[in-house]
């Protein structure tokens, strides 16, 4: 599914983010930035050591930001690595740490000056995050970027699943409609 906002686009794909040729692709990394399960695992073991050497020189990441390495043996340039909130129920500023994790990656990949970039359903896996909550905020937080800022032409989202990919869809029909 895609959709235009002005000059630019966002798309749903479901697949795995190591294969995307975006100019960046989005980890949801942890604070320590040691590497873990899921997409994080994935990325590390797609894109090779150099990554994680950079990581290590980083040393770490709050919470709702997000920092940049070598894309290593991946078709991307560079890994933004970025670290969603656990979920705990929803009371504990989840929702603002979401949106601002993947705002804070879109504003890196800005001032890197890349066109493209692909994230995955940030904390939705390990961290629990409520998927279809969770898509609204990353759907919003992106169309609010794009429609702001005229500099990044692609966000993708990959979802790795079916389920993942169709709430996806469906809260951005539904975001849409309010536009
Ligand atoms: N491509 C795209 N999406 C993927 C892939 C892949 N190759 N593999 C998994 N997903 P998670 P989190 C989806 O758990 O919830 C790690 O241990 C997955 O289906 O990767 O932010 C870190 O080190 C889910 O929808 O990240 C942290 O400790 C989504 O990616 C912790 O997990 C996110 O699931 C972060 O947890």
């Amino acid at each position: 599914m895609e959709v235009r906002i002005h000059q630019g686009t966002i798309t749903l794909v479901q697949g795995d983010i190591t294969e995307e040729e975006t100019d960046a692709i989005v980890n949801a990394a942890n604070s320590r930035l040691m590497g873990g399960a899921g997409v994080d695992g994935a990325i590390h073991r797609a894109g090779g050591p150099s990554i994680m050497a950079e990581c290590r020189k980083i040393g770490g990441c709050p919470a709702g930001q997000a920092v940049i390495t070598t894309g290593g043996n991946l078709k991307a340039r560079y890994v933004i690595h970025t670290v969603g909130p656990v979920y705990q129920g929803g009371t504990k500023g989840e929702a603002e740490l979401l949106r601002s994790a993947y705002l804070s990656s879109l504003r890196l990949a800005s001032s890197h000056g890349l066109k493209s970039i692909a994230f995955p359903a940030i904390s939705t896996g390990v961290y629990s995050y409520p998927l279809a909550e969770a898509a609204r905020i990353a759907l919003k937080t992106a169309i609010d970027y794009m429609q702001e800022h005229g500099d990044i032409e692609k966000i993708r989202f990959c979802l790795f699943d079916r389920r993942a990919y169709e709430t996806f869809a469906e809260e951005l029909r539904g975001l849409q409609g309010d536009r």
